[in-house]
């Protein structure tokens, strides 16, 4: 009877597992393809993050998932990102925000001269801030990652040591950054990354403000023989998804996606805040490029100068209904 009731249960759980496998085989490898837009080149930072999140995304999918990453601006470009990913040109794109400041009011409070002091700090600190206000302009779309580049410094052709050495100097920054540029006196220059290459070479810059892993990404330090360490202001960026896309796929896989949201975020913040330290050296030993160092009573005049940019991003973000100072305080709790 025993033996007969065991026999009996047995068989059942065997025609259990063997509906399972049958029923609930995974779709097909590779079975869900999607196109992840990226504006600079591939070996800088934001598509490194890229083909690391790439390959996450499909190893956690078993490879349901592909992903096929065009770096270089090969399917949509800096300005267009955003736009091109909310209708659908790119399932996936990365966005720098400073490009568009107008568009993200929120996020680009992070670029406000608050002393952010690395790159994983900032994008903690986005990350964070994006969490609690789930800003308006992401409503389109469905965030995969945020974080933000390590602190600005001026890389020139020119040396520059004081303000009197900025004033009218032709520098490429965007949003926040050129902002702080135009407070210190100089001349700022807007356009995407990529663009400095040419305008360097050109001669239509004579620098840019950002962070110093593009001395090596870039080679600006073939270029730029200066680098005066302000270690002032970050850019944020955002990896964002289409929204009817992101429906379309199922449950398991959204998991994955927002499980690897924060870790990719830290992930990007770190890498980056160790690529600055390569580029230092790489641009001293190869390119002999000599690194200055404010004065403390210099860093003293150019804070200063600095002083109303936060208290005017307060006053528009409050005329138009933002909780301005609440953002600015948790951003300052964040950063701590
Ligand atoms: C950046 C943008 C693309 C590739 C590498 C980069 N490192 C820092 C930035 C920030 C930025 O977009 C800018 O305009 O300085």
């Amino acid at each position: 009877m025993v033996k007969q009731w065991i026999g009996s249960v047995i068989s059942f759980l065997f025609f259990i597992v063997t509906c399972l496998a049958l029923f609930s085989t995974p779709a097909a490898a590779g079975s869900i393809k999607l196109n992840y837009a990226n504006f600079p080149p591939a070996p800088t930072f934001p598509c490194v993050q890229m083909e690391r999140w790439k390959v996450e995304v499909e190893k956690r999918t078993h490879g349901k998932v592909m992903i096929n990453t065009f770096p270089g601006g090969t399917l949509l470009g800096a300005k267009g990102m955003m736009d091109g990913v909310v209708a659908g040109q790119a399932d996936i794109g990365n966005i720098c925000m400073a490009y568009q400041p107008g568009r993200f009011i929120v996020t680009n409070a992070t670029s406000l001269p608050l002393g952010i002091k690395d790159a994983k700090t900032g994008s903690m600190a986005l990350l964070k801030l994006y969490e609690k206000y789930k800003p308006k302009a992401f409503e389109d779309v469905v965030v995969l990652a945020m974080f933000t580049n390590a602190p600005g410094n001026v890389m020139s052709k020119v040396p520059v040591k004081s303000l009197a050495d900025m004033k009218g100097l032709d520098l490429r920054a965007s949003g926040g950054a050129a902002q702080i540029l135009k407070a210190w006196g100089a001349n700022p220059v807007g356009m995407p990354m990529p663009s400095t290459v040419e305008a360097l070479q050109k001669g239509t810059v004579k620098g840019l403000f950002s962070s110093l892993e593009v001395m090596k990404d870039f080679k600006f330090a073939e270029n730029c023989k200066y680098v005066t360490m302000t270690e002032t202001v970050i850019y944020p960026f955002s990896v964002i998804m289409n929204k009817g896309k992101w429906d379309s796929l199922p449950p398991d896989v959204q998991k994955i996606m927002m499980d690897l949201k924060e870790e990719q975020s830290l992930w990007t913040g770190t890498y980056m805040d160790e690529q600055i330290k390569k580029s230092i050296a790489w641009s001293k030993e190869s390119n002999n490029v000599e690194f200055i160092s404010l004065s403390a009573a210099e860093k003293a005049k150019w804070d200063g100068k600095l002083e109303f940019i936060t208290d005017k991003w307060i006053k528009g973000a409050r005329e138009k209904g933002l909780p301005a100072d609440q953002i600015i305080k948790d951003i300052r709790s964040y950063i701590q």
